[in-house]
């Protein structure tokens, strides 16, 4: 054990995702170097106490968008800058954005220009995502295992949005270069020409308000792409993670998979949880700031998608941050008016709610043990990404990313207390009981409940590794042999 230390958080209450234990947690370098019953007096250059507080792992958050490249005249609002501001005062430390391949270009050019969106401004530690828009055969066979090979070991595929979605057999194709990499696919699933036909129906009878956008995207729309994207992992004989699972229909095909023994994980995100149909309702045009996809259901599917949070169902909870300002003609209000539904952009903001929404209406309120909100947020997805254990426990040698919980009082979440680009939260006036009293990124105070005290440029790139491999499964399916897969 070293004799002097950077940092020491003393009398913590730690939670990781397996233990809760009451120690010294002692930092140099950036990395956690001791935890101990007691370290001693005046070892350290600066002490934080952390007296009947809990002390938790630096959140993951390992789905959202943070200036991704836009179709014209829409624009993100947050920049690495700006998101990772927000998102270190909401207690997270690592987030994983997109970079997103355009039709027609290469992977590389994404992940290029989105490196030059990120240096320089990043203040806590990121990783990418890649967005396969355009699995050309020059994707598949060269630029992904070339990609996946320097860390980029994720891929998200849509089966929605004209820009993006892939058909079937390109996601098989995708699949299949998954499966040989050991790379994770992430799927959007809802049925693009079911949402197509639906918005015609609704927009030629003259509803165009921003409810009728849970019309146009139902559950069955998204149950369907749901089963249709387990059953083409099924066919290829890889894991895929679902991401955004809004509800109880999507819910009930992943449990059915899993019945059946197959590897699919499932994410889910707060505006499943805490808010429903009626937001996207809002008087006038207000209900646009709940315009995300899948839509927000109703009370009985957040219920479903607690029990799932609480038994397993779930692996990882994700804000999807997808920031669009509501009063900007780049925005909700796009080209200055305020436009039919199918024109919203669609996203809502939320890196920095996502853990004390979370903590307060999971932990606090007895849905939830810490250690699964542990699990949930910070350590699963750094697993699933293969950023275990740098990122998502407490212990020896991990980096030092903590979050020290402020759980004496409730309070309304407002606007104006966050530190994104956004114009509004969609959780405006809900009350939690948590909020992060300081956040600590690499052995940095980043937020200290009072100021972001971070610094653009400070956040490191993170290459990842893979995921840890599925288990393989008794296939006895005489067709496997004869495609053979
Ligand atoms: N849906 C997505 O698929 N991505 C960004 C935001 C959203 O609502
Ligand atoms: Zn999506
Ligand atoms: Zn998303």
């Amino acid at each position: 054990m070293s004799d002097r230390y950077d940092l020491i958080v003393r009398n913590a209450r730690v939670a990781t995702a397996a233990d809760t234990f009451d120690a010294d947690l002692g930092i140099t370098g950036g990395k956690i170097v001791a935890i101990a019953q007691r370290l001693p007096a005046g070892s350290a250059d600066r002490e934080i106490d952390a007296a009947g507080r809990w002390v938790t792992p630096g959140g993951v958050d390992a789905h959202c968008h943070l200036d991704q490249p836009m179709v014209e005249p829409m624009r993100m609002a947050d920049d690495f800058e700006t998101g990772s501001r927000s998102a270190a005062c909401g207690g997270t430390t690592t987030v994983i954005p997109f970079a997103a391949q355009v039709k027609g270009h290469s992977l590389r050019e994404a992940v290029d220009d989105y490196h030059r969106r990120a240096e320089g401004k990043a203040s806590i530690d990121y990783a990418f995502h890649l967005i396969v828009s355009d699995p050309t055969p020059d994707v598949i066979a060269r630029e992904l295992p070339a990609l996946v090979g320097e860390g980029y070991t994720s891929f998200k595929i849509y089966m929605t949005y004209d820009d993006l979605k892939l058909d079937d057999g390109e996601i098989l194709a995708c699949l299949e270069a998954a499966r040989g990499l050991g790379a994770m696919t992430m799927i959007h699933a809802e049925n693009a020409d079911a949402i197509a036909y639906l918005t015609k129906r609704l927009t030629e009878q003259g509803k165009t308000a921003p409810r009728f956008h849970g019309m146009s995207r139902p559950m069955p729309v998204e149950r369907e792409a749901t089963h249709r994207a387990i059953t083409l992992s099924e066919l290829v004989d890889v894991p895929i993670l679902i991401v955004h699972v809004s509800g109880a229909e999507a819910v009930e095909q992943i449990r059915w998979a899993r019945g059946k023994g197959l590897n699919i994980l499932a994410e889910t995100c707060p505006q499943y949880l805490f808010l429903t149909q009626e937001h996207l309702g809002l008087d006038g045009f207000h209900g646009a700031k709940c315009v995300c996809s899948p839509p927000p259901r109703d009370a009985r599917n957040q219920q479903v998608i607690w029990d799932g949070l609480a038994d397993g169902l779930f692996t990882i909870v994700s804000s999807d941050h997808a920031p669009f300002r509501y009063d900007d003609p780049q925005g909700k209000k796009l080209g200055g008016e305020e436009p039919s539904f199918e024109y919203i952009p669609n996203g809502i903001p939320g890196l920095e709610t996502r853990l004390p929404l979370l903590f307060s209406e999971g932990v606090l309120a007895g849905r939830l043990t810490i250690q699964q909100f542990v699990a949930l947020t910070s350590t699963n997805p750094a697993k699933l990404y293969g950023l275990y254990p740098r990122k998502g426990t407490i212990a020896i040698g991990a980096d030092a990313d903590l979050v020290i919980w402020d759980t004496s009082k409730r309070q309304p979440i407002r606007n104006e207390m966050l530190h994104h680009e956004v114009d509004y939260t969609p959780y405006e006036g809900i009350e939690v009981g948590a909020w992060p009293a300081t956040t600590v990124c690499r052995g940095k105070v980043v937020w200290d409940g009072v100021s972001f005290t971070g610094r653009a440029g400070d956040g490191q790139f993170l290459a990842c590794g893979l995921p840890e491999p599925a288990k393989p499964r008794v296939r006895n399916e005489s067709w496997r042999e004869w495609v053979g897969l």
